[in-house]
């Protein structure tokens, strides 16, 4: 290999698996003076399927054991996109044997396996070993713009957030089990499977942590038809939550896998004491800016983000030839290269991811106590 080539191994093939092979395979294209990627092995259990899913997303390599993989002198980098439940052993492991980690979201299923992660990564951190994790919304260029133009003081100081991410493929009580709905393998429901996007962004924008909770998670649909006949639910079908931020800021959270007709619904208001923001995933490319540079009676104005100055646009197309979903992975792949190029820490950081676990295990622990606000621990563990 040469210096200026990073050899990948994705764990898991379905959905993010695909989504990240899809990055891997793009990011030259679009993002160059970047390590060359060599999409060196897809590793999934099981066998026929992970061969055929390798070769239609261009792997060399289709493997079923994991541990085999992240265990490879041929191995640089390993991304994990398998259930909550085989993130710590799988990162743990990859960080021991040297190799980058990127980690899609949510990081662990509990607090406790997120700060063993933090550890692991720390100690990689000091040999040049670097991990992040996978919240690919950070990468929405109108997103990314929204955190700028909140960091300039446009909008001025925070006091309100209101944040949905709402999808229904949940919504019909026959819809089979998976295993987003055992807590063994998911650790909760929707709350970490979209909350924690949600909370990642509001910490993300407001450049702050979360500090107090107060939650309500239902699981509306208790059992659903598995393998062998009706199967207990055992986490969130739906969940509220009312978050306060360090300054004081107060953000109002709903998310649902219930909510009939939503297919993908993810939508951010941010009010400031002077102007505001407003987004919607399903117009990804728009953003709607009251600025308060240029006054209130203006209202909200519709940007739209394609200009080659606009986060991460430079590298993709023409203004106005538009971005989708799938352009936020290669952005993150391209973002984790650099880090690792230049030697920095890429971000989101464990750390990051531990932070977001924080304040979802708080919803939850509020949720359980009938909705007391809680406090969210902060700081190194
Ligand atoms: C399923 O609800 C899911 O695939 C999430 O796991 C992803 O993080 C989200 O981007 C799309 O929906």
């Amino acid at each position: 290999m040469t210096e200026q080539e990073i050899r990948v191994a994705v764990v898991g093939y379905s959905f993010m698996g695909k989504a990240h092979s899809n990055a891997w395979r793009n990011v030259g294209a679009f993002f160059p003076g970047l390590p060359a990627v060599r999409q060196q092995v897809l590793v999934g259990r099981d066998g026929a399927a992970v061969k055929a899913a390798a070769h239609q997303y261009g792997w060399a390599e289709a493997a079923t054991d994991w541990e085999a993989v992240v265990a490879r002198d041929d191995v640089d980098l390993v991304d994990i996109c398998t259930p909550g439940d085989t993130h710590r052993d799988i990162a743990l492991a990859a960080l021991a044997a040297g190799k980058h980690v990127l980690v899609e979201k949510p990081l662990a299923n509990t607090v406790v396996e997120a700060e063993e992660m933090v550890a692991a990564a720390a100690s990689a951190r000091a040999t040049g070993t670097r991990a992040a994790v996978g919240f690919n919304y950070r990468r929405v260029p109108a997103l990314a713009l929204a955190r700028e133009l909140i960091a300039d003081g446009r909008i001025g100081a925070v006091r309100q957030v209101r944040a949905a991410y709402l999808q229904d493929w949940l919504a019909d009580a026959a819809a089979p089990m998976t295993w987003r709905l055992r807590k063994e393998t998911a650790g909760s429901g929707v709350l970490g499977d979209l909350g924690s996007h949600v909370v990642d962004l509001v910490q993300l924008l407001l450049d702050e942590p979360v500090v107090t909770a107060s939650g309500r998670l239902e699981t509306f649909v208790p059992t659903r038809p598995g393998p062998d006949g009706a199967e207990q639910v055992t986490v969130d079908d739906a969940a509220w939550a009312t978050l306060g931020t360090a300054s004081g800021a107060v953000a109002s959270v709903e998310v649902s896998r219930m909510a009939t007709g939503r297919k993908n619904g993810l939508t951010l208001e941010v009010y400031g004491d002077r102007g505001a923001l407003s987004f919607d995933l399903e117009r990804l490319n728009e953003l709607q800016v009251q600025d308060g540079l240029a006054g209130p009676a203006l209202g909200f104005q519709r940007v739209l983000v394609t200009e080659p100055e606009h986060p991460s646009l430079s590298a993709w197309w023409p203004p106005g030839h538009v971005l989708g979903w799938d352009h936020t992975f290669t952005i993150q792949a391209a973002e984790l290269l650099q880090a690792v190029a230049g030697g920095a820490d890429p971000t989101p950081s464990f750390e990051d991811g531990l932070q977001v676990q924080r304040a979802l295990a708080a919803i939850a622990d509020s949720s359980e106590r009938g909705g007391v606000r809680v406090d969210v621990p902060t700081g190194p563990t």
